[in-house]
């Protein structure tokens, strides 16, 4: 039995309302696997409203919910949220960093990043080895044969793009499968339109005075952002580790509630999620994939009297070096 229909089930005995909850700070990926969900359980019989906390800071993201007509509410904005309603977790899991536990009992997951272990699921489907949570939609929709709409699909197959480069970071067979079986319902023009969306004119001053102070020392480059929100910590990191020689990229923001790491690594020696880990090591959070992660440290947590930038590139260093050819 398609696994979408243990999830209907589940859901059909809620007590009050369904909702579907991405990661704060909704990604595209975050966002079409959450219209994709929610499509597909209507379809079943099922109606569940996306609720988000934290501002939707990417262009290209914005553009989504327009494009699409997709109906997300922040958190604040759903009066009816309380302790009888059910939310299932979309491309985050319970006791993330970067998702806020809402009075709502979380009793399904799906999500791709690394499992953080049994945390009371009724239904759960964490897949780390998948590229995006947009694939794992992608294949409920297939598994219970219910042709995805345009806008769905769509959505869903920038959500795949996005997430693994273009489909070369992370990616998995079932990226790709699902790549092909969404493409005959896509417009591929639509997807062209939200390429030509991606940053804003602001993001591109806030890269061009990043990119001055990048300072490469051996593979590793190393990037500092004054106050950059987080999708843009993440896209300057991906546009640093295209350069020539560069292997590994340390990107990081200050910020007054602390310092929001950005790893990234081309290289199978090192693991962004086990470099990040040993950066932040004794004062904060870490973690991610093999080829991209993230960490932070609250400014009162960092060791008193240590650069940051410092503190920062001898652990990069260091961990980066032990991993070295040769
Ligand atoms: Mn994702």
């Amino acid at each position: 039995m398609a696994r979408i229909h243990d999830l209907v089930e589940l859901l059909k005995q809620a007590p009050d309302e369904v909702f579907i909850q991405p990661h704060n700070v909704p990604d595209p990926d975050a966002i079409a696997s959450s219209f994709g969900l929610q499509q597909l359980l209507a379809a079943l019989g099922v109606e569940a409203v996306i609720v988000y906390e934290d501002d939707i800071e990417k262009a290209n993201s914005l553009s989504m919910l327009s494009a699409f007509g997709i109906d997300m509410r922040l958190a604040s904005s759903v009066h009816t949220l309380g302790a009888e309603d059910w939310t299932v977790l979309v491309d985050v899991q319970k006791e993330n960093s970067n998702v806020t536990n809402l009075v709502t009992d979380e009793v399904a997951c799906i999500d791709h990043h690394q499992y953080n272990g049994p945390k009371g699921y009724r239904f759960e489907d964490v897949r780390p080895a998948i590229g995006s949570c947009s694939a794992i939609i992608a294949e409920y929709f297939q598994e219970a044969a219910v042709e995805p709409s345009s806008n769905v699909a769509t959505a869903l197959l920038y959500g795949i793009l996005m997430d693994t480069d273009n489909l070369t970071r992370g990616v998995s067979g079932l990226d790709i499968d699902m790549f092909y079986w969404l493409y005959k319902h896509v417009d591929i023009s639509r997807i062209n339109e939200l390429k030509a969306n991606q940053i804003t004119a602001r993001d591109l001053q806030d890269y061009a005075r990043a990119f001055e102070g990048v300072e490469v020392y051996g593979e590793i480059g190393f990037l500092r952002l004054e106050n950059a929100n987080d999708s843009l910590l993440g896209a300057a990191s991906d546009i640093v580790i295209t350069v020539a020689g560069v292997n590994v990229v340390v990107s990081y923001a200050v910020r007054d509630a602390g310092i929001k790491y950005s790893t990234r690594s081309v290289t199978p020696r090192v693991n962004a999620g086990d470099l990040v880990r040993h950066i932040v090591d004794g004062y904060g959070i870490g973690g991610g994939h093999d080829s991209m992660a993230g960490g932070f440290i609250r400014r009162d947590s960092f060791p008193a009297g240590r650069s940051m930038d410092t503190f920062t590139k001898v652990r990069a260093v260091a961990f980066v070096e032990a991993r070295a050819d040769g």
